[in-house]
C-alpha cells in the first residue's frame, strides 16, 4: 500500500506507476534502462524497440483526453464536429504497460505453430506488398463504461475508471490475417490463433504475465481480422501499435493486439492470462473461473456533450450522439429527457457495419432545471441497452443506458 491506495485496484495500481515513472524520468533515472530496451527481443518475432519518456507518446491536452496513467481517455465532448472518424490525435489509449518505440526497418513478424505447415517470417515490406484492404472499424476497451457500475448502479468494481471515451473508429488499413494464415500452409484442424505484442512484459501485482497476448479463435481470424499498417491514412501512430497491429471487428478491444510481433497457430486451444484471469465475467452470478472469454462488445451509446453541461433554456438544441454494437448496424436509437418518455432520435448516414452510427435529437424549447438526458440503442439482432447492467467485478460491458447530467438555464 502506498499512502493508503490500494495497488491490487487496476485504476490505482496504473496511476500510481505512470506516477512512478514518469518522476523517474524527469530525474534521468530511464537512461540505463532505454539502452537495455533497446535490444528488446519478443517471444519468437524480433524488433528492436525503445522506451518512450511516459506510457504515452503523443500529446494529451486535457480538452481532449481524460489521462489515467498509462491509458487516455477520449472526451465525447471534444468530439462535435469532428467527422465520422476518430482523427488518430484524438484516439483512446489503452496500454497495459507503455507504447514502445519500434524499429521498423527491424521489425518480423512470425507465424508458426502445429496449425500451419509452413511457418513463415515476413517484414513490413513483404506485409505491405501483399493485397492491401480497408476496413472501417471501431475499437473498444471491454472495461468502456466501467465507471457507471458505481456511479449509477453503486457497485464496487476495478480497473480504470472510464466513462464512455474507451472507443474511437478509423479506417484501418492491412492485409487480412486470413492471406497470412493461408500463405502459411494453415491446417484443418487449426484452431487457435495467439498474437503477442512487443512491448514490455506485464506485471500484474508482482508477478510477470509475459507479453500481451490473447488467443482468438481461427473461425474469427477468417472470418474479417484485419494485420493492419495503417490507420486513417497514416503509418499506424506509435502508440496505437507502430508499426502492426491487429483488428479484430466488433469484439473486445484486447483482442486488437498492438506492436504485434508474433502469431502462434495452434490445433489445440490457446490460453493466456488475457483470455483465463481477464476478459472474462467474475461474480457473484457466475462460476469460480468465470464465464467464457469475452468476444463481441455490447451496444453502447454517448451524447456529444460535456458532462454537467449546460444549455440555455427555452431555446431548441440539437443533441448528437453515436451509438455503437461489436454485433452490427444499429437500427433504432431513442431518446428520453424525463426518464419517462422516449422518442427517436434521428439516425445520419449508415457507414460500415463494424463501426458507430451518429444521430440527433431536436430537443425542443427545454425549461429550465437539472435533466439526465439518456439514450438507448437497438442494434440489426434486437440487441437493446437495459436499464442496469449486470455487475462483475472487473466492470466489464457496461451496457445500461447512461444517465447524462445536464443542466439548463
Ligand atoms: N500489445 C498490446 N496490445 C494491446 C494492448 C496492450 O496493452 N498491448 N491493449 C489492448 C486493449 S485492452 C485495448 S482496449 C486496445 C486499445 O487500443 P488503442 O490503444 O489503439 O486504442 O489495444 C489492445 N491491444
Ligand atoms: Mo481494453
Amino acid at each position: 500500500m502506498i499512502a493508503g491506495m490500494d495497488l491490487t485496484d487496476e485504476g490505482v495500481y496504473e496511476r500510481v506507476r505512470a506516477g512512478q515513472f514518469a518522476e523517474l524520468s524527469r530525474r534521468g533515472m530511464l537512461k540505463g534502462s532505454v539502452a537495455s530496451a533497446a535490444a528488446l527481443t519478443a517471444v519468437g518475432g524480433t524488433a528492436t524497440a525503445a522506451r518512450a519518456d511516459g506510457p504515452i507518446v503523443k500529446p494529451l491536452p486535457p480538452e481532449w483526453f481524460t489521462a489515467f496513467g498509462t491509458n487516455a481517455e477520449m472526451k465525447w465532448d471534444a468530439v462535435r464536429g469532428l467527422g465520422f472518424l476518430t482523427p488518430n490525435e484524438r484516439f483512446f489509449v489503452r496500454n497495459h504497460v507503455s507504447t514502445p518505440l519500434i524499429d521498423a526497418a527491424a521489425w518480423r513478424l512470425r507465424i508458426w505453430g502445429s496449425g500451419v505447415r509452413t511457418p513463415l517470417e515476413l517484414g513490413l515490406a513483404e506485409l505491405r506488398a501483399l493485397k492491401g484492404e480497408s476496413l472501417v472499424a471501431s475499437i473498444e476497451c471491454t472495461g468502456n463504461g466501467r465507471s457507471f457500475y458505481t456511479s449509477q448502479q453503486g457497485q464496487t468494481v476495478s480497473g480504470t475508471g472510464w466513462k464512455l471515451g474507451a472507443v474511437g473508429v478509423a479506417r484501418w488499413r492491412g492485409v487480412r490475417l486470413s492471406t497470412l494464415l493461408r500463405r502459411a500452409g494453415l491446417t484443418h484442424d487449426a484452431v487457435d490463433v495467439l498474437p503477442s505484442g512487443l512491448d514490455p512484459d506485464y506485471i500484474d501485482k508482482g508477478v510477470n504475465l509475459g507479453k500481451v497476448r490473447r488467443p482468438l479463435s481461427v473461425q474469427k481470424a477468417l472470418k474479417d481480422v484485419l494485420v493492419a499498417y495503417e490507420m486513417n491514412g497514416q503509418p499506424l501512430p506509435p502508440d496505437h501499435g507502430f508499426p502492426v497491429r491487429l483488428v479484430v471487428p466488433g469484439w473486445v478491444g484486447s483482442a486488437s493486439i498492438k506492436w504485434l510481433g508474433d502469431l502462434q497457430v495452434a490445433n489445440e486451444p490457446l490460453f493466456s492470462p488475457w483470455n483465463t484471469s481477464f476478459y472474462r465475467m467474475f461474480g457473484e452470478t457466475y462460476p469460480p473461473e468465470g464465464s467464457a472469454p469475452l468476444t463481441v462488445m455490447n451496444v453502447k451509446s454517448a451524447f456529444e456533450l460535456p458532462w454537467n453541461a449546460t444549455l440555455t433554456a427555452g431555446r431548441t438544441e440539437v443533441l448528437h450522439g453515436r451509438s455503437w454494437s461489436g454485433a452490427g448496424r444499429i437500427a433504432r436509437v431513442e431518446i428520453s429527457v424525463d426518464g419517462a418518455t422516449w422518442e427517436r432520435a434521428e439516425l445520419e448516414r449508415s457507414h460500415s457495419s463494424a463501426a458507430w452510427q451518429r444521430w440527433r435529437f431536436r430537443w425542443r424549447r427545454p425549461a429550465a432545471g437539472a435533466y439526465a438526458l439518456r439514450a438507448r440503442a437497438t442494434d440489426e439482432h434486437g440487441n437493446v441497452q437495459p436499464d442496469v447492467s449486470p455487475h462483475n467485478t472487473l466492470g466489464y460491458q457496461f451496457g445500461a443506458v447512461v444517465r447524462h447530467p445536464v443542466t439548463v438555464a
